[in-house]
């Protein structure tokens, strides 16, 4: 039996990453391309030369040629430009629509077969940009956003309470914005879920009210302290969990910016909910009840997105 293939489409700091922890895990063979000729041939031989002494076996290669990602099983798109400080997420949406017109056009001629997760910013209106520049089956298209910051709420969660990370489960929903919802009612502690501690006297409102805030500013507070890009270590580490989701048809339940067709009072929308992730790619998404000021939340959310998403279709007349 053949190997699994593994694209990276952009072998920049995630990308890099994302080869490394592939290639850590055994999850198959890893292919980096990138239009920097160098990058990422280099990046693939130093990961390659460090396979003896973490005793992996996984070939890597580097490439600028869209022929080598050829039945790719799983590719995951980072190519594009990350953040400065001072700027947002939307500031890179000229420039990286362009970037996903031709790595949606790489992927249909060369891996339509393949699952695609994209991380490329703005993640809800890049994930849609490369659905529609494709053409592949709105199941095999996701975005990554809601797993890193549902860790990243987890991880604040677990500092402030001083309990095993492993014990905190959080849900993150809408846009990968500073408009992102973490519901707070379906993150738990050891099953009891956050706004229940409050009550028990575990944390105050006001302590949650700032973790809820760190978590929507969480890309910022890395981006502000290295100055010369954005995160690159928790992004690689979400990506992977939902190849692996997908290759092994674990059925995860992880959140993911996907195509809402039916759900959410959406007609055909990409946008951050819960899903399930097997070998079907996103196989389901789960509906849950939202309060009143949630859906709101949820609402300002989308609103967010469908802006950008317009902002799309007036930058490129096909996606009209
Ligand atoms: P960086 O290290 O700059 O890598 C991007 C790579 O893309 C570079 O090596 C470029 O040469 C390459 N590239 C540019 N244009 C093309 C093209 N047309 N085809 C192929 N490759 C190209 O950035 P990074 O790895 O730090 O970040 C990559 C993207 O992920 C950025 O858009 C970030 O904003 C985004 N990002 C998203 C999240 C999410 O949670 C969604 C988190 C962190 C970063």
């Amino acid at each position: 039996m053949a190997r699994t293939k593994i694209a990276l489409i952009g072998s920049g700091m995630i990308g890099g990453t994302l080869a490394h922890l592939a290639a850590l895990k055994e999850m198959g063979d890893v292919v980096l391309f990138d239009i920097a000729d160098g990058i990422p041939q280099g990046k693939a031989l130093d990961i390659a030369e460090s396979g003896p002494v973490e005793g992996f076996d996984a070939a890597l290669s580097g490439t600028t040629s869209y022929e080598d990602i050829a039945g790719a099983d799983v590719c995951i798109v980072t190519a594009g430009v990350p953040r400065k400080p001072g700027m947002s997420r939307d500031d890179l949406l000229g420039i990286n629509l362009k970037v996903m017109k031709s790595v949606g056009e790489g992927i249909k001629e060369h891996a339509p077969d393949a699952f695609v997760i994209c991380i490329t910013n703005p993640l809800d209106a890049m994930v849609w940009a490369l659905r529609e520049f494709s053409g592949l089956p709105h199941n095999k298209v996701v975005g990554m956003a809601g797993v890193l910051d549902s860790a990243r709420f987890r991880h604040f969660l677990s500092v402030e309470f001083d309990v095993s990370m492993r014990d905190v489960t959080a849900f993150v929903l809408g846009g990968h914005g500073d408009t992102m919802v973490p519901l707070t009612r379906y993150s738990t502690v050891g099953g009891i879920p956050l706004p229940d501690l409050v009550k028990m006297g575990w944390t105050s409102q006001e302590k949650l009210d700032a973790i809820v805030q760190r978590t929507r500013d969480g890309g910022a507070e890395i981006v502000g302290l290295l100055k010369t890009g954005s995160a690159y270590y928790a992004p690689a580490a979400s990506a992977i969990e939902m190849a692996q989701a997908y290759l092994n048809d674990q059925k995860r339940l992880l959140p993911c910016a996907a195509y809402v067709d039916g759900a959410y009072g959406l007609d055909g929308f990409y946008v951050g909910v819960p899903t399930i992730i097997g070998a079907n790619g996103i196989e389901k998404v789960i509906d849950i009840e939202l309060n009143k000021d949630e859906q709101a939340m949820f609402d300002k959310s989308v609103d967010a997105v469908k802006g950008l998403v317009e902002a799309c279709k007036g930058i490129d007349s096909s996606l009209a």
